[in-house]
């Protein structure tokens, strides 16, 4: 089985060749992208057993998503094929400062997804279940979900082996439409439950006021790991009362979209290897320095590979 479940919606991504915006352009590229798959492939590429739960529609996308992310390594056996639901899509829109999706996800086969998801077998055997906060505001039912995992852990029952449930906080403002306070409350309870949170300074900033990393961390106890990350300057995890900072390494961004995916995936893999936290820290920050250079969701992994086995 599976060393690391990661549930979540993935999408058919819509990207332009440049940085012109979306408007300007005149062909896309087809390609696959969502947070919690994006930290699977990251977690194969470096060699770890990843398995992806989730639900896609029976079209184009949902065939394209399953055969890509096998392709990658991923075990995506247990994803569900919704006879009446489409696969959600999204596009990238270039801005000046930053890239902006555009979702075509609402009703989607995965924001079908419900609380019963949380009785896949899937989920009993791994070490690690990773979830993000996207999934809190997909749908009613996808919250409640997301409930059962992170705060009741009902798929684990009594059992006496459970699993690090990871979160990453994920904000995606798009999603929200606006309701700040409601994700705001939303994303700090699932995190405050969780065993490892993951959390952009910026996006704690935009949420709950607090742009100090201590202080974000003892807003999220008593989750008792919280790595927050603070862009190009580096990261910040807390464990056990003590903080261990990592200056991220100077890249030139070519498009930042799957750098926080690429970061878990580095980061869970040395929580998999038992690396102490320096070490955890530093191959999130290779992994996601491999994502800032790509115009890809799901970088190839493959040059932060060689570059941890010299
Ligand atoms: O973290 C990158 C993801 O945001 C991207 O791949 C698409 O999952 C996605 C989302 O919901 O924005």
């Amino acid at each position: 089985s599976a060393d690391v479940v990661c549930l979540g919606e993935t999408m058919a991504v819509l990207s332009p060749p440049d940085d012109r915006p979306l408007a300007d352009q005149a062909a896309l590229r087809l390609s696959v992208g969502g947070a919690e798959s994006n930290v699977a492939c990251g977690l194969a590429a470096l060699g770890h057993r990843a398995a992806w739960l989730s639900r896609v529609g029976d079209d184009a996308f949902g065939r394209r998503i399953r055969a890509e992310l096998a392709a990658r390594g991923v075990e995506v056996g247990a994803v569900a094929v919704d006879p009446t639901q489409p696969t959600g899509v999204y596009f990238k829109d270039p801005g000046p400062d930053a890239t902006r999706p555009l979702y075509y996800r609402s009703g989607s086969a995965a924001a079908h997804m419900g609380p019963e998801l949380a009785g896949a077998p899937e989920l009993r055997e791994p070490r690690i279940v990773h979830v993000s906060g996207i999934t809190a505001a997909l749908s009613g039912s996808c919250a409640r979900l997301l409930e059962e995992i992170v705060v009741r852990r009902t798929p684990w029952g009594a059992a006496r082996r459970r699993p690090l449930v990871s979160f990453d906080v994920n904000h995606r403002p798009a999603l929200w439409n606006g309701r700040t306070a409601d994700a705001a409350a939303a994303l700090r309870d699932l995190a405050r439950a969780a065993d490892l949170v993951f959390v952009g300074r910026d996006e704690a900033e935009a949420l709950w006021g607090t742009a100090h990393p201590d202080d974000i961390a003892s807003l999220l106890a008593p989750a008792p790991l919280v790595v927050v990350k603070d862009a190009e300057h580096g990261a910040t995890s807390y464990a056990a009362g003590e903080a261990t900072f990592a200056p991220a390494p100077a890249v030139e961004v070519v498009e930042p979209v799957g750098a926080g995916d690429a970061f878990a995936a580095g980061y869970l893999s040395g929580v998999l290897a038992d690396l102490d936290e320096p070490s955890r820290l530093r191959l999130g920050h290779l992994t996601a320095a491999t994502a800032l250079r790509s115009r890809d969701d799901i970088p190839d992994l493959s040059e932060a590979l060689a570059l941890t086995r010299r």
